[in-house]
């Protein structure tokens, strides 16, 4: 009995696998609990030793041929999280950084994208967004920030709708961020705060992190050197492992199914 059981439970996790839900990838990250942070472009108060990283071919989900290596795109991602804030931490390797062009849509710009549940008791498995799942768009000429938050997937938002689609527009109340170049890893960093309070509304309970407490999450790099309309930028996403060299969103479509996201930890 308890072979067929485990039998099964194998047959299950192999058919898994192939199948559009993953439950989560293994890419997690953890998350230590802040104390001290200032936004200002220095990292040395963070624990960079905790991170994920995009620097792989198989992680390219549209515009293969505009990848020129980990020079060209690539980072490593660092979160921490207090009762109130979730931070966020970044370097970025692009040779052309900071390519923002006003009026453009922010898909066909440099920008990232996180991917974050605010919800901790929703399933894994889920294929498909519920309102605390949330798309976040983000980018920067360097001086000022810009953000999305993007629904347009999510079937009841319970009445947080899209905002920021248009570019040029900061979403987020309180949100700090400050980007520095850096000459020396040929790219920049970016250290911001997000109020969690900005993920809520009366019908959405706001995310109160602690210690032992693990959410979806995910990440994207978008990339463009050249921006000229209608080209989307160079996309890379965290969790994605792909083969071949034929790559379009659709293939790994964390945009509709949080099942193909990673997860975060936040820890002591
Ligand atoms: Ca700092
Ligand atoms: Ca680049
Ligand atoms: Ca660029």
């Amino acid at each position: 009995m308890k072979k067929s059981i485990s039998l099964l439970m194998a047959l299950t996790l192999a058919l898994g696998a192939g199948s559009t839900s993953l439950a989560y990838s293994d890419k997690n990250l953890e998350a230590p609990k802040a104390s001290d942070v200032v936004i200002d472009g220095d990292l040395s108060e963070w624990d960079t030793s905790k991170f994920l990283r995009i620097d792989s071919e198989n992680q390219i989900i549209d515009q293969i041929e505009h990848w020129d290596g980990v020079e060209d795109c690539s980072m490593d991602i660092y979160a921490m999280w207090d009762e109130e804030n979730l931070y966020i931490a970044a370097t970025i390797y692009d040779k052309d950084p900071f390519v923002y062009r006003e009026g453009f849509p922010l898909d066909e710009l440099d920008a990232i994208i996180l991917f974050l549940s605010t919800d901790p008791e929703a399933d894994p498995e889920r294929t498909e967004y519920s309102a605390t799942d949330w798309r976040i768009v983000q980018s920067t000429d360097k001086y000022d920030f810009f953000n999305y938050v993007d629904r347009d997937m999510i079937a009841d938002n319970q009445g947080y709708e899209t905002q920021g689609e248009y570019g040029d527009e900061l979403v987020f109340d309180d949100y700090e961020a400050v980007a520095v170049a850096d000459k020396e890893i040929g790219g920049w960093i970016l250290e911001s705060k997000i109020p969690l309070h900005n993920l809520s509304n009366d019908k959405i309970a706001q995310l109160k992190p602690e210690a032992g407490m693990t959410v979806g999450f995910d990440f994207s790099i978008l990339d463009v050197d050249l921006p000229c309309p209608g080209i989307h930028s160079l996309r890379m996403q965290s969790s994605a492992d792909l083969t071949g060299k034929d790559r379009k969103p659709e293939m790994y479509d964390v945009d509709n199914n949080p099942s193909l996201w990673g997860s975060m930890t936040f820890t002591e």
